[in-house]
């Protein structure tokens, strides 16, 4: 009699961290993973969805269907940052393995994610790592399904801290995931599903810097902490090079689903800036009615100490 494992679709939008995030929750034996589905936001998708199904395929998980969203942010990824993935699939691990895209499925994210939920036996975690609109667009769709979510677990927003958006006529205010579609987002709090959010508040306090780097080679006869380690080297010549920190934000919010106690989480009433120098700003609204649950620390030594467990694992 094994115990029931947690039903999770997985929306990611193809950054590296996205990718970890992946393999992370393919060594979750808790987790049964019942599709993925990718915006094409900080990514191209084409490149996206051939990374996806080759970790999948190492992993032995070829039966996990995969689905691409049609949809386009407002505020578009940088282009040098959407290219970036192209290096993963060059890498030696990946570069020979054969793709199938005959396997990826021929409907858009948004009804992708409509038909799994419609068809789910019990309520379904929703993991996103991108920004949210393949599953607004989903509900949209079909409203009703929002009984069959159990919890959205969203890497997004900066409530107390400043975000990481630096462009053209922007305050800085705002954390990507949110800005690229910040009307999906403030949308998606009118749904009043439990949502747990995982922001830079949070994620500012377990950066990838080299110790960590260092600390992960020393297990790279492990598959999986070797493939983590390359994936993170690819990410480490931001300009300017002094402000660069790369943190483990959608990496963090994965470890949520494993290890939700080694979170501290505070219940707030938020809103989302929909336009001008603040786009896509997650802010405390007192009165709004949307109610989310936002983490705010973590347990540090916990999450590396989980990473690492799950990172060396055969
Ligand atoms: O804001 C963090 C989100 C996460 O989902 N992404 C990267 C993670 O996958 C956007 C982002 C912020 N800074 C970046 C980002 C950077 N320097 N390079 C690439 N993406
Ligand atoms: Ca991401």
């Amino acid at each position: 009699n094994l115990p029931a494992r947690l039903p999770v679709l997985f929306d990611h939008d193809g950054s590296a961290d996205d990718f970890i995030s992946l393999l992370l929750l393919l060594t979750m034996e808790t987790v049964e993973l019942q599709g993925v589905s990718i915006t094409p936001a900080d990514c191209y998708a084409e490149q996206a969805v051939e990374t996806t199904l080759k970790l999948l395929d190492l992993r032995q998980r070829s039966a996990v269907p995969v689905s691409v969203g049609h949809c386009h942010g407002v505020n578009a990824f940088p282009a040098e940052w959407r290219a970036k993935p192209r290096i993963l699939n060059a890498l030696p691990a990946l570069i020979n393995l054969p793709v199938d895209l005959a396997r990826v499925d021929a409907r858009p994210g948004a009804v992708f994610l409509r038909d799994k939920l419609a068809a789910a036996t019990q309520p379904v975690t929703v993991l996103l790592t991108g920004p949210c609109t393949n599953l607004v667009h989903a509900l949209e769709l079909a409203p009703e399904l929002v009984t069959q979510i159990a919890r959205v677990v969203w890497m997004g927003g900066a409530v107390d801290v400043g975000g990481n958006v630096r462009t053209y006529n922007h305050d800085g205010s705002a954390e990507w995931n949110v800005f690229w579609d910040p009307l999906a987002a403030q949308r998606l709090l009118t749904f009043h599903l439990p949502l747990t959010l995982i922001p830079l508040d949070v994620t500012n306090t377990v950066p990838v810097d080299r110790a960590f780097l260092q600390a992960l080679a020393q297990h790279a006869v492990h598959p999986w902490a070797c493939l983590a380690g390359q994936f993170w080297a690819t990410t480490v010549d931001t300009i300017p090079a002094y402000e660069y920190t790369y943190f483990m934000w959608d990496v963090l919010a994965t470890s949520y689903l494993a290890i939700p106690d080694a979170f501290g989480l505070e219940t707030l009433e938020l809103s989302i800036t929909p336009t001008g120098p603040s786009a896509g700003r997650t802010r405390r609204a007192l009165g709004s009615g949307h109610w989310v649950e936002v983490a705010r620390t973590v347990n540090q030594a916990a999450f590396y100490a989980y990473l690492f467990g799950q990172l060396t694992q055969p």
